[in-house]
Order: C-alpha cells, then structure tokens, then sequence
C-alpha cells in the first residue's frame, strides 16, 4: 500500500459510544461500527500500528430516564445494557482492541483532569444563569428532560440540547413553550452556576481548522453541517450539569454537579486505550498525544452517526485543542440514518432488528449481515434495509457468485487433481486479463476503503468474484477435462490464484468468510500487500477441504422476520397497555409433561340450554370424539367455529357441567377485557397432534 494513501503509520480509530440505555440494532451497526472495523481491519492488513477503542457511554440523561422508565437505578441498567452491547459485539466480531466504559474510574479521573486542566488555564466561563427547574420533582432539568418547539425548524419535540428534525444544537432555553418530562408541565427558571466552553471564542480557529482545513478531508454531509453552523455562529456552552447520575465536577464550589455528559463521552476514547494500554503494556499517549517531531503524530479517526456530527467535529476538538497536548481528529466520516422496510428505525416503537436477535436467529451468519450492511451503508444519504433485499443480496450475490465459484474452484481441484496446485498449458490472453485484473483491484479497493466509500469497495470484492465466475463459466473446464486436461490445469490454476487473491481482499469486509477460504486454500493471507502480487499458491500446493461458504435464505425466514417486525407494530400501537394477570409459581417439567394437549377439530357445537356462557362443543382429537362444555359462548357463535382448529387438555378429569359430561379443556388466550380467543395451530395440523 504506498503511503500517499496511508500516510500514518500509527491510528487511533474510535467508533461512537453506544448509550448503555438499549441493545443494539442494524442502525447502530450501519452508522458507526461496520466501517470502522472494516478500515481497522484494513489497516492492520497494511501493517499499520492501530489502536481501535469503544465502550459504553453510561452518563447523561439518555441513562436515567431509562432507569425511570424501568423503575430501576441507573447503576442497574448500565450494568445490564453495558453487558448485553459488550457480548453482542464480540459475537458479531467488531474487532476492538477494547470494549470500555465511562463508569469506569480512570474515566471519571481523566474526564476531571481535562476539566481541571481546562479549568485553571481560565477557559470557562463562569456564569450564574436561570434555568429550568422542575418544582414538582424539586430538581433542574438536564437539557434531555425538556421538550418543546425547535426555534429554528419549528418542529416539536425537540429536545433542550438538540432538535432531532433539523439537527441543530440547542439550549433549553431556546425551546418555544417547553415542557418538563419529569412532571409535563412547564418548568420554572431558577439561578444556578455553571462552567461554559467559550466556544465563540474558538470561532475563528475552528473555522481555519475546519473550514478551510477540511474542506477537501470531510465527506460532504459532515462538511457541510459544520459550515452551516460555524455560519450561524457559535455560542459558550455549558460543561457541568446540575444532575445526580455522571462524573463529579472536581471543584468544591460545584458540589453535586456533574460534569456535561458531552464533555466526559469522547474522553471515553482516551480512557479506554489509557486502559487498554494498561492492560496490553503500551503506551496511550503515542495514540493521543503530540508528538515531538509532528511526523509521529497517530492519525485519529472518529466513526459516528449523523447525529454526532456536532459533538465530534466542534465540541470535542475544542476542548482538544483548549487542552493544548492532544491531537486532533484528521476526520470525521459520519453516516446518515438507515430505515428499516419504509420507516425510521425505533427503540420505543420496537421498529429494529435487533443485533442479539439476530445473532439468536442467525447463528453463524454475521459475515452475511455485514455483507447486507456494507452494500447499504448511508455513506452519502439515508438508506434502508427490508428483509426482501437481505435475502436476495445473499442468495444472488453471496451464494451464486462468491460462494459458487470459490466451491466449484476447489470441488474441480480434488476432483482433477487430488487438491493439488497443478500448471498446466501457457496462458492465453484471457488469462493474462485476470492477472493484470488482480493486479488492479487491490489498488482501488485501497482507494476506496481510505476514503471511506465502502459500499463501493465492496462492490469491487464482488466483482473479482464475478471475474472468476464469468472465466470459470466460459472455460468450462467440466467440458474441456475429456479433451484437454493440459487447458484445465491452466484454468483452474489461474481460478486458485484468483481464489485466493479474493480472500485476502474480503478480509476487512468479509472477516469469517475470508479465513474459511484461507482454510479452503490451506493458505494465510494476512497482509493486503498479497494480493496483485505474484501467484499466491505455488505449483504441488495441497488444498484444504472444499466447504460450502453460503447458504440461502429461505421465503420463510424471511417472512418469520416481516411478522416480527408487524407484530412489534401491533403491539406498539395498542396502549396504554392493560394490566396483565399476576405470574403463577413454577411448576417442574415434570409436572407440565403431565398435561396431554392435543390439536383438535371442532365437528359440531350448539348452545347449553338456559346458559349464556356455555357451549356444548363435538371435538375429534385423534384420538376420539368427544364432547367438551367450553364458556366461550358470548364471544362465539356455535356457526362461526364448526371446523376450528382448538388445542384441548384431553387427559383433564371429566366434569359434570350443566348435566352434560364434559371431557377436556379447550385452550384460550383471555385479555385484560376479558375477551377470549381460540389458541390453537396456525395451519391445518393432523387431529392428535401433541401440543408443547
Ligand atoms: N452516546 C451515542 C448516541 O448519540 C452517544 C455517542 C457518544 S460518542 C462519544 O447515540
Ligand atoms: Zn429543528
């Protein structure tokens, strides 16, 4: 890889903090963490000296409201999400160095040690302002627990640090008519002191820094963000908060403040390879910090989402450069939102796929999920994701071209040859074209990846794969062995290098894939520099195993996917939710498998003279006929269910009701109104089916 490209030799590469507030969904996935694990792959491929932080944001409001929500503390809900998001990461394979979080003491001492630093060098502002108090709850509000009308888009629901419509940051006093979250009411101005980010001070550095600086580095939409920003010009910003849940602000005067949660989260970058660095025996500040000769300086990176734009390319530089010993980030790339099957991803509405589904659903299938991903990441605008197009992107593309020529590759090598590397014939001019084809596809996948276009790069992986498949399809080396077996060495030789040029380029997006292949090939590629080189496998080479790399997704996974994702809908929309029947104790398994449940059919049913509630119901349960005296009269007709499918106790003791022996129990689900509906198979099952 020359160095115009990669002019670094060490980087810091951070992917945003999740909020430990929630499991991870495709959205997350999409914005900050599949890219930069396929540039931090990329550049380790490259022998690049990488670091590549993350961890769990647990400050701030995003925290205690969820703890609200869920009657619990705020401790209680880090310690499971911050758990949850770890696992789910590690499953998928987000290559990491560390997975950290800012509850973690080294972060509350560093994120003090930059306030202090800042603090002494007189950088804040001290100010004593009115701000919003609830009086019902006796406390201020944090800037996330008021809502009101945005004073630039004049959107609703804006939050009193941002409007989520339009993006601008805001303070709460900004809003039009707000209102507490905590009580809904509005809230009162009270006097309070809190410690201020010049950040109009910092206007002009940041429009020479940034402005002029970056324009060509920053992707569009980050760049123009910021200009329009630094346009509408910027003003202090508070760095404490009057707030019970964060990192203490380290001054006595500021008993019980905490310090703004945007102040301390990007300090979780440093924190984490401060213990990383501990952890493994290197040096942190060789990632952070300036260097002596500038030359040394680690390049940092900040994969993010849209939403943190802001936060990443104007606060947090700020306190950067304010602090004076730190370097600052070379770029920026944040991608836009991803939409799920025609509306926006939501938490609160359960409108996500959520990664430790997933993982649950989908064992072993995270190479194909990155795939999916990759070829829709909102690189440049919105995009979105529906099962439909998963499912084709993986049978089209992943198993008719990658995964059917990598197999057909090898099937033919053990097939001919025993798993042996075999040269045959002189190469033709088509063979020649795949050679100096492989020669220039590392090249602008390189290109590619570094400018953070990966949707495009991938593109190009896929196409070598299309390469070989087309060569193989033409070659027809099936055909070609009862005649020409010399030809056939030639092409499957030439197929094998391919084969295994592939491999190494899929690494960064393909990770799994790639080592399966390298197993397939009884190769290891781990140096990007391979591929477009000399031949990979030399002639006599043993070959490994030929496995299947794909499999196909079916019609109904797909489907068992769109009904998850309608009955989240479903549920979403009815509300509030009504008060639920208290939980029974447990019971042994013993003591379930004792119930014998059939599926049964309704042949006849009639009314129970003098009743309202009753039916005499004929069932066929397989096993025999039999009547059964079922209270479902007033929400069913005897007409309406003659044919119903029903799950029914049939080893239930007989009971006499009304003069009639009823033998059995049908099953049925009651709400909260007191309405009952039949619980039973969703297709037509065979009467005496066992119900488990
Ligand atoms: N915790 C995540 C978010 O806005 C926020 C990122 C912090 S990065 C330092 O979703
Ligand atoms: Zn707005």
């Amino acid at each position: 890889m020359s160095n115009k490209a990669l002019p670094f030799k060490r980087y810091t590469v951070t992917s945003a903090l999740p909020y430990a507030n929630g499991p991870l969904h495709i959205g997350h996935l999409a914005g900050a963490y599949i890219p930069a694990d396929i540039y931090v792959r990329f550049l380790r491929l490259n022998g690049k000296d990488v670091v590549y932080v993350c961890g769990s944001d647990e400050h701030g409001a995003a925290i205690t409201i969820k703890a609200k929500k869920e009657g619990t503390t705020p401790q209680a809900i880090i310690d499971k999400y911050h758990a949850q998001i770890k696992a789910s990461f590690e499953q998928f394979g987000i290559s990491f160095d560390i997975y950290h979080r800012t509850s973690e003491r080294v972060h509350h001492e560093l994120s003090q040690e930059f306030f202090l630093n800042l603090y002494e060098k007189g950088e804040f502002i001290e100010q004593v302002t009115e701000q919003y108090y609830d009086e019902d709850y006796h406390q201020f509000l944090a800037d996330r627990y008021i809502t009101g009308t945005c004073p630039n888009c004049k959107s609703e629901g804006a939050y009193g640090d941002q409007c989520e419509k339009c993006g601008t940051s805001l303070n709460p006093t900004d809003l039009i008519n707000p209102i507490s979250t905590l009580s809904g009411k509005p809230p009162v101005l009270r006097e309070t002191k809190h410690w201020y980010l010049p950040l109009d001070k910092y206007q002009p550095w940041l429009e020479q820094w940034l402005l002029e600086g970056k324009r060509d580095v920053l992707k569009s939409n980050v760049y123009g963000q910021c200009r329009s920003w630094l346009k509408s010009g910027l003003q202090p910003r508070s760095m404490t908060r009057d707030l019970d849940w964060g990192v203490d602000v380290p001054l006595d005067e500021a008993k019980g403040k905490k310090l703004y949660v945007w102040l301390d989260a990007p300090i979780g970058y440093i924190s984490a390879t401060k213990q990383w660095a501990l952890d493994t025996g290197n040096d942190w500040e060789k990632y952070w910090k300036k260097q002596a000769n500038p030359a040394d300086n680690a390049c940092l990176i900040h994969f993010i989402g849209k939403d943190n734009i802001v936060f990443h390319c104007i606060t947090f530089p700020s306190i950067l450069h304010a602090h004076g010993e730190y370097i600052l980030p070379e770029n920026v790339p944040a991608n836009e939102f991803l939409n799920l099957e025609g509306d926006k991803l939501s938490t609160s509405r359960n409108h996500a796929v959520w990664l430790h589904e997933y993982l649950d659903e989908f064992p072993n299938k995270q190479d194909e999920l990155r795939y999916v991903l990759t070829s829709i990441l909102p690189e440049t605008a919105d995009s979105e994701f529906t099962w439909k197009d998963f499912q084709a992107r993986i049978n089209n593309e992943l198993v008719a071209i990658l995964g059917n020529f990598v197999n057909r590759v090898l099937v033919l090598s053990h097939k001919y040859f025993g798993g042996k590397v075999v040269v045959g014939s002189e190469l033709t001019d088509t063979d020649r074209f795949i050679f100096s084809e492989l020669a220039r596809y590392p090249k602008h996948i390189a290109g590619s990846i570094t400018q953070f276009r990966f949707r495009e790069a991938l593109a190009q992986v896929m196409n070598v794969a299309r390469l070989g498949n087309k060569y193989l399809a033409d070659a027809e080396p099936w055909k070609l062995i009862k005649t020409d077996e010399e030809r056939v060495k030639t092409v499957l030789n030439v197929s094998l290098q391919l084969t295994a040029n592939l491999a190494v380029i899929a690494q960064p997006f393909l990770p799994r894939t790639a080592q399966k292949m390298f197993e397939m090939l009884n190769f290891e590629g781990y140096d990007w520099n391979l591929a477009g080189g000399d031949p990979l496998l030399p002639a006599g080479h043993q070959l490994g195993e030929a496995q299947l790399l794909f499999e196909k997704i079916t019609d109904k996974q797909v489907d068992v996917q769109l009904a998850k994702l309608s009955n989240a809908k479903a549920v979403a929309s009815i509300q509030p939710a009504k008060a639920v029947a208290e939980a029974k104790g447990n019971v042994s398994f013993e003591e379930f498998v004792k119930m014998d449940i059939r599926a049964g059919k309704i042949l006849a049913a009639e009314k129970v003279a003098k009743t309202k509630k009753l039916l005499k119901l004929t069932i066929d349960t397989g096993l025999d006929q039999r009547t059964v005296v079922s209270g479902i009269a007033e929400f069913f007709s005897p007409e309406e269910i003659v044919g119903k499918q029903v799950s029914i106790l049939v080893n239930l003791e007989p009971r006499e009701i009304k003069g009639i022996t009823s033998q059995g129990m049908i099953l049925m689900a009651e709400d909260a109104d007191g309405r009952l509906d039949f619980v039973a198979p969703q297709s037509a099952v065979q009467p005496g089916s066992v119900v488990r």
